[in-house]
């Protein structure tokens, strides 16, 4: 087990022991027809957003300097962020090719972004800001026609009610007042209201679940009262769980986070890569709440390539922006939304409602596959030609732009493509039509 203080995240073991899974579960037609959807749509931004972006040193900030409940909720206090614009957010990512969004309703610091009732800690009671920007962001997103999906926290720093688990043990709760029974409520009335106040939903994505240990005694998370609530409340809602382990009954995607499934760079995904719908999460920078100091960006190059070797593994990305104190975007998210949107415009047939092709990822980049075109995404140099294995017969190979006929030799194992040029570009593609 292992804490990563940037990853932010407890590593559980491999198991899902202390976990209640519906053993019988068995996935509505409306839940399978919305996997297809999600499947098809291979790029989403998440937005963690909440009171921590007033101190601008990421969403953890709390747990990491020991924060007393009582003194972070002052935040709230000062929270107004008179420059958030609902509409265009949407605009800005939708631009970007995106298909959905998904939003922090309620991060582990506890404090709600949404109008709840199961607590006065929330954007409209407890800020002077006092306007609801998840109705807000859901208004703009059924308007304009982009997918929301809400991620929420299993673990929370700042309820006397939740069991302190492997973190915040600096935030100023008294272990002997934990009560899950109550807290279990809480998460259903919440989550009755997320489903219920906002219109169609894609996705909840529940985060925080390996801050209690998978084989500890006495401590249940009851996922599947919110696993069977969520259904029950919107069938073709979708459940992530971004527990780091295998998916289990009730849960319709899988989660890798900062890694392409099958690869365990940073340490969370030493998980087999499953059947479920595959979505990896990643930052623009490095961090996924606003951290004044990140300027680090990842360039546009290295997110589309990012972008198609995800899209080579048959998952999804879910890359991440942390919107300042002000609401307003960071200049350096927005550049990329836009100069993304520009490559999706022109290379978007190669991503989206793909599937991971029979030749899999290459020494000189992954590949897609739709029917009997691949497409390979050349991202790397190469001295001319190229090795691609593959069993099945091939019509013909061209460029992906401007369709310039290539030419290629059978080998024992595939085909050799010839004159390969790689320009300077984030991704050459080339086309290969099967027989
Ligand atoms: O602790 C969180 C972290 O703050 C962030 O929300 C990421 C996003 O995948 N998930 C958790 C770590 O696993």
């Amino acid at each position: 087990m292992s804490l990563l203080m940037q990853g932010k995240a407890i590593n559980a073991n491999a198991t899902t022991t202390g976990v209640s899974a519906d053993t019988t579960f068995v996935p509505s037609q409306a839940e399978l027809q919305a996997r297809q959807r999600f499947n098809s749509e291979r790029l989403g931004i998440f937005i963690h957003w909440g009171i921590y972006s007033l101190f601008g040193q990421g969403e953890w900030f709390m747990n990491d300097k020991n924060v007393n409940y009582k003194e972070y909720a002052k935040a709230a206090e000062a929270f107004y962020p008179h420059n958030f614009n609902a509409e265009d957010w949407v605009k800005a990512i939708k631009g970007s090719g995106a298909k959905y969004i998904c939003i922090t309703t309620r991060h582990h610091d506890g404090f709600s972004m949404f109008g709840t009732k199961a607590s006065p800690y929330n954007i409209v009671d407890a800020t002077p800001f006092k306007r609801d920007i998840i109705k807000e962001l859901s208004d703009a997103c059924h308007s304009q026609g982009i997918n929301l999906h809400f991620y929420y926290s299993l673990l929370d720093w700042a309820r006397q009610d939740y069991p302190v688990g492997n973190t915040g043990h600096g935030t100023g709760r008294i272990a002997g007042l934990s009560d899950m029974g109550k807290y279990t409520e809480f998460m259903k009335q919440q989550l009755t209201e997320l489903l219920s106040n906002y219109g169609s939903i894609g996705a909840i994505w529940f985060d925080g679940q390996w801050d209690h240990k998978a084989d500890e005694k006495g401590f249940h998370w009851p996922l599947n009262e919110l696993y069977s609530l969520i259904h029950r409340l919107q069938p073709s809602c979708l459940v992530a769980n971004n527990h780091h382990l295998s998916p289990i009954r009730g849960e319709d995607i899988q989660n890798f986070e900062r890694d392409v499934p099958g690869e365990n760079k940073a340490g969370l995904s030493g998980q087999a890569v499953g059947k479920l719908p595959l979505e990896t999460c990643e930052t623009m920078n490095g961090s996924w709440g606003y951290n004044c100091t990140d300027l680090k960006y990842k360039s546009t190059t290295e997110i589309v390539r990012l972008l198609a070797r995800t899209a080579g593994k048959g998952a999804n990305l879910l890359l991440n922006i942390g919107p300042q104190p002000d609401g307003s975007l960071p200049e350096e998210a927005l550049k990329r939304l836009r100069e993304l949107g520009v490559w999706m415009k022109q290379y978007g047939e190669t991503i989206y409602d793909t599937e991971a092709s029979e030749i899999g990822e290459q020494s000189w980049g992954p590949t897609t596959q739709r029917g009997k075109t691949i497409y390979l995404h050349i991202l790397k140099e190469t001295n001319g030609s190229i090795d691609v294995p593959l069993k099945s017969k091939v019509k013909k190979v061209y460029t992906f732009d401007g369709k310039v006929p290539l030419k290629y030799t059978r080998t024992k194992t595939g085909i050799t493509i010839n004159s390969i040029v790689t320009p300077g570009t984030s991704d050459a593609i080339v086309v290969v039509e099967l027989k």
